[in-house]
């Protein structure tokens, strides 16, 4: 090859190359990684879009090159010479993409392997997924049960995860895995939030028509801020327990079921917004022309027979019928919480 074409052939790979990155770190395709497993991740995903440019580049050098020098001119009717073959550069393009398959190959393992390996001193989290709802149990805290998912900054954790009903998916898109939850079995995934702040938890598995709300947030905190919301979501619940209205297994209930994962409810310190203020519950009761207690019960195991103003059919799970009928009781008792 002539040192001409050479020089030409490299200027164009440079040039290509050169595009290609910048639409790869300039378009911000990937969220911030927010835990350790994110990182490694990360990494996969740079190997293979800087192999990927590598290979774009010197496509492009080549193409770009030969539909310029090689052309047809305006009054060149010949056919082009024959060429039978090239071992050289058959060897060279069979052996080379093995090698870098390989190296691919061997990275997403390596990275695999150690985004599964749960350190022994880590914090286990129950999930629970049901339709369209999550929660979020930690026996370590005699099962202290919430509907947004709480972590200590640089530990462990391991989910483990089930489903009530269908199959649903858990994704924190900054924690960069994905893990389906699915009825019948419990999968695990293992994180480790490197990064202090709010993410959003997403349902990514089309699971029925409030599949779009089936949302929550991961609040990665400090480890000191993390004990003491713990001490005081203990201390709520057990303040709810003494008061008047028997709070204690129905505020209980109340977090288990994913109540608090879409209502507001200020005994129960919730904010959610998905369905309607719980704690206007004597004055929906009256428009629905209900006594109190049989509106609640009513709205709880047939949620369609009533659809408050301004909300949609469907949202809420109609699987709280099967609840047992103490723990039936006393979440009614804790929603209507001595009113009449
Ligand atoms: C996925 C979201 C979701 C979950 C989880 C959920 N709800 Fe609802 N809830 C709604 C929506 C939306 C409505 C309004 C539509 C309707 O009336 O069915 C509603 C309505 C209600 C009402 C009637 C309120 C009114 O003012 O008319 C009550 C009571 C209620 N829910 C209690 C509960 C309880 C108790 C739980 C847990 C056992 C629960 N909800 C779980 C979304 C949810
Ligand atoms: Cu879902």
């Amino acid at each position: 090859m002539r040192r001409g074409v050479l020089v030409r052939l490299v200027a164009v790979g440079l040039a290509a190359a050169a595009v290609a990155s910048a639409v790869a770190f300039f378009v911000p395709w990937l969220p911030t990684p927010a835990s350790k497993q994110a990182d490694r991740i990360d990494f996969v995903f740079w190997f293979v879009t800087g192999i990927s440019i590598a290979i774009f580049a010197l496509v492009v050098a080549v193409i770009l090159y030969s539909v310029v020098r090689f052309r047809a001119r305006p009054d060149d009717d010949s056919d082009g010479a024959p060429i039978h073959g090239n071992t050289g550069l058959e060897i060279a393009w069979t052996a080379f993409p093995a090698v870098l398959v390989t190296a691919v190959a061997v990275v997403s393992a390596v990275a695999l392997a150690q985004n599964e390996n749960l350190p022994k001193k880590h914090l286990q989290v129950n999930v629970l997924a049901q339709q369209f709802a999550w929660s979020f149990s930690y026996p370590k805290y005699k099962g202290l049960t919430v509907s947004a998912l709480h972590l200590p900054l640089n530990e462990a954790v391991e989910l483990k995860m089930r489903s009530k009903d269908v199959i649903h998916s858990f994704w924190v898109p900054q924690f960069g895995q994905k893990q389906d939850l699915v009825p019948g079995i419990t999968t695990k995934l293992v994180i480790t939030p490197k990064r202090l702040g709010t993410y959003p938890v997403v349902c990514t598995e089309l699971c029925g028509e409030g599949h779009a709300l089936m949302r929550s947030e991961a609040i990665v905190m400090k480890p000191t801020a993390f004990a003491s919301w713990v001490k005081a979501q203990e201390r709520a619940a057990a303040k709810a327990s003494q008061g008047p209205s028997g709070g204690g297994p129905g505020l209980a209930v109340f977090n288990s079921n994913g109540c608090s994962g879409c209502h507001t409810f200020k005994p129960a310190g919730s904010t959610a917004t998905t369905g309607p203020d719980l704690d206007n519950l004597p004055a929906d009761a009256r428009r629905a022309g209900k006594p109190l207690s049989a509106f609640v019960r009513e709205s709880i195991v047939d949620p369609n027979a009533y659809i408050e103003k301004g909300y949609q059919p469907n949202i809420m799970p109609s699987t709280f019928k099967s609840l047992p009928k103490q723990q039936l009781d006393a979440l009614v008792q804790f929603l209507i919480g001595g009113k009449k």
